[in-house]
């Protein structure tokens, strides 16, 4: 089968191994992820794009999987050095390694290519077995408005504040005049399943969703859409997305997150919701809302585990 993922860091990579994992069972590894790029900065001169790496490093295996970013055994000779300069961000490290991936991006970014292009040069270093797509060549920067009217970007938000800072509302600027990245709707419109990573509903497939033409293309494909609910026993796995879904009103559930996404039978963009069989009860509330709910162990705690979840969702 031809499958697309939408995904971010942390959940999208543990997901998308498990994808990989289940089509190589199958003896039919054609799978393209959609990854989403709200999370990226400037920094030092540098661009970063925190979850294209951590899906990048996690499908070569070169990721720390204890910190959940960046390369495994990296060391930080270069950042010590930018601290003393004062330059970049005191509260956010970048590896050495880690920095190595940035320059060559922003090398070839200031030569000229496209993010999408990058992303693929990066692809050809490691036999990744599975496309990557950023959700669009626009710089779309995540950024948090707050309570008190302060505007910052997403990542100082996050790593410096630790979301502890009442979020009013996450903004993408420029994100109406963004476009699909080349090949995104085409793989969503030639799909024959689409799955919705288990990652975070409002800063990672929010905006994946946000770009214009990516939730018609998901409308339009005839194609099965199917996620698999980042959320377990009312509680997020692990980060901080329930700051996020209370911010935009949507209550930490299962269920609630479903009803965020919508049917696409009315005009959301689910057939079939995977829940944690922890949520089983919730599987009616799922279904008034016009989505297929499938009970399933929704814990990634390896390859395997995470195999288990993507053929369930490749079934529904
Ligand atoms: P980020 O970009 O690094 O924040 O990662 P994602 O947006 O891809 O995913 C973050 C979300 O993954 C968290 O909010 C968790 O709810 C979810 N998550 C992490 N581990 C698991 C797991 O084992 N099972 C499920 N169902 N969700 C998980
Ligand atoms: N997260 C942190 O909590 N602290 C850091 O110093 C940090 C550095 C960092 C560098 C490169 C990179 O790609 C990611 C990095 N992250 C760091 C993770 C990242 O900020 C967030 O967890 C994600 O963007 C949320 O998905
Ligand atoms: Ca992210």
């Amino acid at each position: 089968p031809r499958v697309v993922v939408l995904a971010g860091g942390v959940g999208g990579s543990k997901f998308t191994l498990g994808v990989r994992a289940a089509l190589r069972r199958l003896g039919a590894p054609e799978a393209t992820v959609v990854v989403n790029t709200g999370d990226d900065l400037w920094l030092s001169g540098v661009r970063l794009q925190p979850d294209v790496d951590s899906i990048t490093y996690a499908l070569a295996g070169v990721n720390d999987t204890q910190r959940g970013w960046g390369r495994a055994g990296d060391t930080e000779r270069v950042n010590e050095e930018l601290q003393a300069w004062g330059a970049g961000w005191p509260w956010f490290t970048l590896g050495d390694l880690d920095l190595g991936t940035h320059l060559a991006r922003t090398g070839w970014l200031r030569e000229g290519l496209t993010p999408t292009q990058v992303l693929a040069r990066m692809a050809e270093r490691w036999p990744l077995g599975i496309r990557l797509l950023p959700m669009t060549d626009s710089e779309v920067d995540t950024h948090v408005l707050l309570e008190d009217g302060r505007r910052l970007h997403f990542q100082e938000w996050w790593t410096r504040h630790r979301a502890q800072l009442p979020p009013r509302a996450f903004e993408n600027p420029g994100i109406p005049d963004a476009t699909p990245a080349p090949g995104v709707a085409e793989a969503i419109a030639q799909a024959d399943a689409v799955l919705l990573a288990p990652s975070n509903p409002v800063v990672s497939i929010g905006p994946i969703l946000a770009v214009p033409g990516i939730r018609d293309a998901l409308r339009a494909t005839s194609a099965r859409v199917v996620g698999v609910s980042p959320i377990i026993s009312g509680r997020v796995v692990r980060g901080m997305a329930d700051v996020c879904l209370t911010a935009i009103g949507v209550e930490t559930s299962a269920a609630a997150v479903a009803r965020h996404y919508g049917a696409r039978s009315a005009g959301g963009v689910l057939d079939a919701w995977l829940l944690a069989e922890e949520d089983a009860a919730a599987a009616p509330e799922v279904e008034a809302a016009g989505i297929r709910a499938v009970v399933a162990p929704l814990w990634m705690r390896d390859e395997e585990t995470s195999a288990t979840i993507a053929e369930a969702a490749l079934r529904a």
